[in-house]
């Protein structure tokens, strides 16, 4: 039986260090040093050096002249994962609540059935709640959920508490991308009201169409943000 001749020595090398990267190393701690890799892979200072370059290429690693090799941060940071509102609160170490919450079933309307890709005149369960942190009023919510996939109302506690996890426990549904537009906007005087806000102030609407590992639209959301409370934090790097 012919078998695959054994990776070459610095391919060897590459694939010990990325598992080092995936499962042991922390960000920012060092690899060990060129020599110390050379003497354990019986290879030259040299292709310890190309594999290196390699990794920093691809932003895996960062090296400091006369230090030595270290681990880069992660590319996807917390603050540009997919969260719900629950799970960014507490990540600010906030408590989320929701306040005047109501839901009804209504036909998706022209946009909302677009971006749902469903008819028009398909039912979608529309939730609207004002979202709390600490007590205090933050973003005013408007979820749209197809209900061909949520057939059952939600009760008040569950709307007062995380509706992703809900979807998620009840019927599977795990938000898996979702396509984000964010808009400076002023609020009207309702908004402004529901969110203990001056007319007129400034906010963030952050639009929202959340996609499941099939590809189905699954929610289309917007979040209306107080400005004076709120700030939108991303982490975004440049491509080595
Ligand atoms: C976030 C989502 C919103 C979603 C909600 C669920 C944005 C812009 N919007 O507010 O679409 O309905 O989270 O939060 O991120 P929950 O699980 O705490 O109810």
């Amino acid at each position: 039986m012919k078998t695959d001749p054994p990776p070459a020595k610095s391919e060897q090398l590459r694939r010990h260090l990325v598992e080092l990267l995936l499962d042991e190393l922390a960000p920012h701690a060092q690899l060990p040093t060129e020599r110390s890799l050379a003497e354990e892979f019986s290879v030259s200072r040299l292709t310890v050096r190309r594999v290196l370059d390699q990794l920093e290429r691809e932003g895996r690693v960062y090296r400091i002249q006369g230090s030595g090799t270290f681990v880069s941060e992660p590319r996807i940071r917390k603050s540009v994962e997919l969260t719900s509102f629950s799970e960014d609160m507490r990540s600010r170490g906030l408590r989320p609540g929701s306040l005047e919450v109501s839901s009804e079933r209504v036909p998706a309307g022209a946009d909302t059935g677009y971006a749902l890709q469903i008819s028009p005149s398909s039912l979608v369960l529309h939730i609207r709640r004002v979202r709390t942190a600490d007590d205090e009023p933050m973003c005013l919510e408007h979820s749209y959920l197809p209900a061909g996939l949520v057939p059952d109302d939600l009760s008040p506690e569950e709307l007062h508490g995380s509706v992703y996890e809900v979807l998620s426990a009840r019927y599977g549904l795990v938000l898996h991308r979702a396509e984000q537009t964010i808009k400076a906007t002023v609020l009207d005087p309702d908004d402004a009201r529901a969110l203990d806000a001056p007319p007129f102030s400034p906010a963030f609407l952050v639009q929202r169409i959340g996609f499941d590992h099939r590809g189905r639209a699954i929610e289309r959301a917007d979040s209306l943000y107080r400005g004076d409370r709120y700030s939108y934090q991303l982490t975004i790097y440049r491509d080595p």
